[in-house]
């Protein structure tokens, strides 16, 4: 589909879009994504790709389900770095431990959802987070699952989930957490009086920023006393990054419940601010809202750096297939070029055309009928080493050697060009670890069908052209096969090479090859079929060219991709952002 048939379906005017063609955008968007074609190795294709996966990640973790049920209940992740005090704040704001707070680090390797009782439907099925399998009572066991924990401490619109740490040593970790924190409405970022300054959580809260979240800050562990002078310095470095609405919620360091809770008083202030916002419909709306038009701001932008690398890989792809092309029409030309100028007849077409001539043998297939022609193709096929069969050898090998030699050359020539420049250094790499990086194996007997193909369709033209002209019919009284192999060397010792009378003369041949090649030659419609069957010889090796150039094809356009792929992203993420912006 491209962009003119989306705008049928969706209004672009400055009317407000319904929610169902959004989602229909945003499907159409993903499909896009995926389908986009970044097999080449260019620079930036691998962060390009990074960034794809995350942009299908922000539709399907957050973008679609917020679109499809923008009334499901406000998600808000507590994140932070490991130890921070996660798991311990989740507990106490449940007042009772729905997830293992730990001395090991990092302790929580699975994401923990705590929902009301009433909201299950909301978390139960892959609504959001649809790579992560759902768990229930049991220890979740890896970073494709998550535990759902029903809590009637929250209220019914809220669910909180706990993070593993987003600076976690194992990758897998922050990853998971990032993609957490794509996923919510609302984040809460748990940090302590020792680590607040650290560059990573600051990345973390730009990254917020930027996807349009709400934000609190929980300043943990905080020694007693030094709350004012620690959260005023949070609390400035907030205003500097443009973060200066969000609350700080300063927690001081304290002894654990028996439980290994905090006092349920020291979360009174988080909880009431988080009831707050979810108890009024209106705040609700505005931070889903608020979130939705960031993370398609947000998804917009990698988008576009998508669609640019999408672009780039279109004018690659055919920047690589041009040089393939030009490559073998360069060899085609050669190969042209010394079928015109006589090269092929050259050699051992020439040595095998003085032997045939030489022992009288084509003047005796000149003379015999027809139908004893024929018997000794019949002959020749079930293989007489006659002189006639060594001369269309020496042609078929001479056309060979030529063909062979070319491609070789068009080979190299694309992967030294390829080389140039990195995607296509990336494609010779896998070239060479298939045969590609030499001409097709079976090249030699492609080049032998195709000599014998050409010398049949001469033949047969010869019988046919013979028919009601009289000098080629002349001519073919004294035998078709012997004219073919006359007009072969027409063919091939053409103007500026040898012409046909100086092969017979240089190669002294006897009165009769002299004479014959004059009657023959000499005539005007054996010299049209000449040229038709020159012509006829170079589009056979033309295909044969074009065959070996498409294996090249091949590899640049694995996965071809609409030309205008890169524009169709930019248009249905724009769209989007339009329609949510709204
Ligand atoms: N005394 C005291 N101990 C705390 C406090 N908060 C957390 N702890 C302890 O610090 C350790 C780490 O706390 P967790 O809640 O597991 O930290 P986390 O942020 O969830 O850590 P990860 O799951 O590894 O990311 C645990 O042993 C807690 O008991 C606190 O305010 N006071
Ligand atoms: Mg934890």
């Amino acid at each position: 589909m491209n962009p003119g048939e989306v705008s049928t379906l969706v209004d672009i005017g400055d009317a407000p879009i319904d929610p169902q063609s959004l989602v229909m955008l945003a499907e159409q968007l993903r499909g896009a994504l995926v389908d986009a074609s970044l097999q080449l190795e260019s620079p930036g294709a691998g962060e390009a790709r990074a960034m794809r996966d995350q942009a299908v990640h922000q539709l399907d973790d957050y973008v679609l389900p917020r679109l499809r049920d923008v009334d499901a209940p406000v998600l808000a992740v507590v994140g932070g770095s490991t130890g921070a005090g996660k798991s311990t704040l989740v507990n106490t704001l449940m007042g009772r431990v729905v997830t293992r707070a730990g001395v090991l680090r990092p302790t929580t390797r699975a994401p923990i959802l705590v929902h009301h009782p009433s909201a299950t439907r909301w978390f139960e099925t892959t609504r959001i987070l649809p790579g992560l399998a759902r768990v229930r009572g049991g220890t979740p066991t890896g970073h494709t699952q998550i535990e759902l924990v029903e809590s009637t401490t929250l209220p019914a619109d809220l669910a909180v989930i706990d993070a593993p740490d987003f600076d976690s040593v194992v990758d897998a970790n922050r990853q998971l957490a990032a993609q957490l924190l794509d996923a919510a409405d609302l984040w809460v970022f748990v940090t302590t009086a020792a680590r607040y300054a650290d560059a990573v959580p600051w990345e973390f809260l730009r990254r917020a920023r930027q996807r349009g979240v709400a934000i609190a800050l929980v300043l943990n562990r905080v020694p007693p006393g030094a709350a004012g002078d620690i959260a005023a310095h949070l609390t400035e470095m907030l205003g500097r990054e443009d973060l200066g609405g969000a609350p700080v919620f300063a927690i001081d360091e304290q002894p654990l419940t028996a439980e290994g809770l905090l006092p349920d008083t020291v979360v009174g202030p988080l909880r009431s601010w988080l009831g707050a916002l979810v108890s009024d419909q209106q705040a609700r709306t505005e931070i889903v809202r608020r979130a939705l038009v960031g993370t398609v701001g947000d998804l917009t932008q990698r988008v576009e750096a998508v669609a640019a690398q999408v672009d780039h890989q279109v004018a690659m792809r055919s920047w690589l297939a041009d040089r393939a092309d030009e490559s073998f029409a360069r060899a085609a030309a050669r190969i042209g070029q010394a079928v015109a100028n006589g090269d092929v007849m050259r050699g051992e077409v020439l040595a095998r055309w003085h032997e045939l001539i030489g022992t009288g043998e084509l003047l005796h297939q000149l003379q015999s009928r027809i139908g004893r022609v024929r018997d000794r193709i019949g002959a020749a096929l079930h293989g007489r080493a006659t002189n006639t069969t060594q001369f269309e050898g020496a042609v078929t090998s001479g056309v060979e050697v030529l063909v062979g030699e070319e491609i070789a050359r068009a080979v190299d020539e694309v992967v030294s060009q390829w080389r140039s420049v990195p995607a296509g250094q990336a494609l010779v790499g896998q070239l060479q670890r298939t045969d590609l990086a030499r001409p097709s194996a079976d090249l030699g007997q492609r080049v032998e069908r195709l000599v014998r193909d050409w010398q049949g369709e001469l033949l047969e033209t010869l019988r046919r052209e013979g028919a009601g002209k009289r000098n080629a019919a002349k001519a073919l009284s004294y035998g078709v096969n012997g004219v073919a192999l006359v007009t072969m060397v027409g063919v091939f010792a053409h103007t500026g090479g040898l012409t046909g009378a100086e092969v017979a003369i240089a190669g002294g041949s006897s009165a009769v090859g002299h004479k014959l090649l004059e009657a023959l030659l000499g005539d005007q419609a054996v010299r049209t079929i000449a040229a038709n069957a020159r012509e006829d010889l170079q589009t056979r090796i033309a295909a044969l060219l074009d065959a070996e150039a498409a294996r090249y094809h091949e590899v640049v356009d694995a996965r071809p991709g609409n030309a205008d792929a890169g524009g169709r992203l930019r248009w249905l993420s724009n769209a989007l952002r339009d329609g949510v912006t709204r």
